[in-house]
């Protein structure tokens, strides 16, 4: 039972769920030790429970802050593979030059953008995703 104020109810549930969705629970399993029916469930009770960082059974409106903009970075790294994905047209894991060219951001800054070669930290000619993020972070960031 969620008895906690306004924030709880529907709200954690489908939050629950995103965060299952999104976070293969890889490390919270192996923490687990077996309880013994179903295993791989990632409840409400249990996202509850993460967030809840001082053991309260309440979240503070601060504790809830903390959960989602965890669930918001969870959800813009989500989103930027998906687009990395989308953007490596020969799907070989990595953006080249020609399809540098095509991203968005890129285009968007025309002549002003940065050469790849900015973000290529390895200086592989190509943009993994972890390169990918940097220029993305870099491309975002406001004046
Ligand atoms: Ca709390
Ligand atoms: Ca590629
Ligand atoms: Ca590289």
């Amino acid at each position: 039972m969620i008895r906690s104020n306004s924030f709880a109810g529907p709200v954690l549930l489908s939050l629950a769920i995103l965060v299952a969705a999104i976070c293969v629970p890889a490390q919270t399993r192996a923490a687990a030790p077996a309880t013994s029916a179903a295993p791989q469930q990632v409840g409400a009770a249990e996202i509850f429970a993460r967030w809840d960082t001082d053991h309260n059974k309440n979240l503070s409106q601060q504790e809830f802050k903390a959960g989602w903009d965890q669930v918001q970075a969870n959800m813009l790294v989500y989103k930027l593979h998906e687009n990395f994905l989308a953007m490596d047209a020969n799907k070989d894991g990595a953006l080249e030059a020609s399809e540098y060219a095509n991203l968005e951001l890129v285009r968007k800054a025309g002549a002003s953008a940065p050469p790849m070669s900015t973000f290529d930290a390895d200086k592989s000619q190509t943009l993994d995703f972890k390169e990918y993020l940097g220029f993305v972070k870099a491309m975002v960031k406001k004046p």
